[in-house]
């Protein structure tokens, strides 16, 4: 035990009635929502790189933490791992996830990172042995060096390409060994700054092509987990490829991968490339490449990626709605991709942050589970959409236009406009909060 964490007692479900601070007041790992326990529907994860990796640092200042493990040596790695998983168990979560340089000292050249990856993996691994937490994903950082400041897939040096394959492949060994759920990619620098020296068609082509090969890599090893990109449309680069939802699956398309890899979708992205985060759970949902979240919370003002823990119970509430809908996780998870503000310096504001965006996941929850099981707001939806159900409805499907001018005239068709009635429909969603 190191004694980071002391006197942080283990996070219990109390109830509305508690007085205390560390306590869920309503995540009930145990309780039954739709016929599931609430933990198997939120599949929560901690992010090992803000909570233990983030130094605190904005554009104006660096470091404001000042934690006992920040040395680049495999002894502080070590260190971290142990007040990493203290945090894990004392939160009660079932999952974690991380990037190679977030667990492992940075080596002088690729031979060293991956042997102090491995190291890490071991000991990681021991450590899941006794606590019984799990991988929800992990990933390669691809974006922090130096040497990745114009791409990793999509640089115009062939070099970084492969240094990037290799440390994807030593990652995706990593994820594997550990047994984790799903592999992530992130396109941090997968994108451009200016297009006078950028070769769109080409970064296209090299991104498209590492993609296939993470997908060979993932059948050549059995690996049963997805393979989850995760869309931003911008920061780092003023131009990301991954835009959005949208924009990634005409990508995937593009590379004949739509069957073969998910999206992880993070709440902050989605408003930073002007849609809802319900928009683009939804939009995956539809188009079949459902896979994670990455759950946080952006600022509407800034207009950066402020990656602040989600507390806004109402956008929780849509959000959950919308993966009830697509059928809940299968092997995805809510992973707190979260900081905290640079002024919160102390351990216990680190346990807080996840103990708030923990209630307010499952406070969300519980209001989707609740709207989805009365069925008021589907019913409207279905009513919305009921001609389209009848049989002049279906015909129009397989007609032509020709076919249906002649339809609108025999019929003498002419359209009533009738009420979206959105007013009552964000009304009755309140009702639920
Ligand atoms: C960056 C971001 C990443 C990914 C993993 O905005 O969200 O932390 O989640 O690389
Ligand atoms: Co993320």
């Amino acid at each position: 035990m190191t004694d980071f964490f002391k006197g942080i007692p283990r996070i219990t479900y109390q109830g509305m009635e508690s007085d205390s601070d560390f306590a869920f007041r309503h995540y009930n790992p145990d309780e039954v929502v739709m016929g599931k326990p609430m933990k198997d529907h939120l599949r929560f994860a901690c992010a090992y790189w803000h909570s233990f990796a983030w130094p605190g640092g904005d554009p104006f200042g660096g470091q404001t933490f000042q934690r006992p493990w920040f040395d680049d040596t495999m002894a502080a790695a070590k260190l971290k791992a142990d007040v990493a998983f203290e945090m894990f168990q004392i939160l009660g979560v079932p999952y974690f996830c991380f990037h190679d340089a977030d667990v492992r000292p940075e080596g002088a050249d690729f031979a060293e990172n991956t042997r102090n990856l491995q190291e890490i993996v071991d000991y990681f691994g021991q450590k899941m042995d006794d606590t019984g937490l799990k991988l929800l994903w992990g990933t390669a950082n691809l974006f922090s060096h130096r040497r990745f400041m114009a791409g990793a897939a999509t640089n115009p040096d062939p070099d970084v390409f492969a240094f990037s394959a290799a440390t994807i492949k030593t990652c995706m060994d990593a994820t594997i060994k550990l047994g984790g759920e799903n592999y992530v990619l992130w396109g941090g620098r997968e994108g451009y700054e200016t297009l006078l020296n950028t070769d769109m068609g080409r970064e296209r082509q090299q991104a498209g092509r590492m993609l296939q090969m993470v997908v060979d890599y993932k059948h050549k090893t059995g690996f049963k987990g997805a393979i989850l990109i995760e869309p931003k449309p911008q920061e780092p680069t003023k131009h990301q490829y991954d835009y959005d939802v949208a924009t990634v699956y005409g990508f995937l398309k593009d590379f004949g991968l739509e069957n073969e890899v998910r999206v992880n979708i993070e709440q902050g992205h989605a408003i930073l490339a002007g849609h809802t985060f319900e928009h683009e759970l939804a939009l995956a949902r539809e188009l079949g490449i459902f896979g994670s979240i990455d759950m946080n919370r952006n600022d509407y003002q800034s207009g950066w990626d402020t990656d602040q823990f989600p507390n806004n119970v109402p956008e929780m509430a849509l959000a959950f709605y919308e993966v009830l809908r697509a059928g809940g996780f299968t092997t995805g998870g809510t992973n707190f991709d979260a900081k905290l503000r640079r002024q919160s310096l102390d351990p216990e504001d680190l346990i807080l942050a996840h103990v708030g965006g923990m209630d307010a996941c499952a406070a969300g929850l519980k209001a989707a589970a609740a709207m989805l099981t009365d069925g008021k707001l589907e019913a409207a939806r279905t009513a919305r959409y009921a001609g389209w159900d009848t049989d002049a409805g279906k015909s129009l499907m397989t007609s032509d236009l020709a076919k249906i001018h002649d339809h609108v005239v025999a019929k003498g068709i002419n359209p009533e406009p009738k009420s979206g009635r959105q007013e009552r429909l964000e009304n009755l969603v309140n009702r639920y909060l």
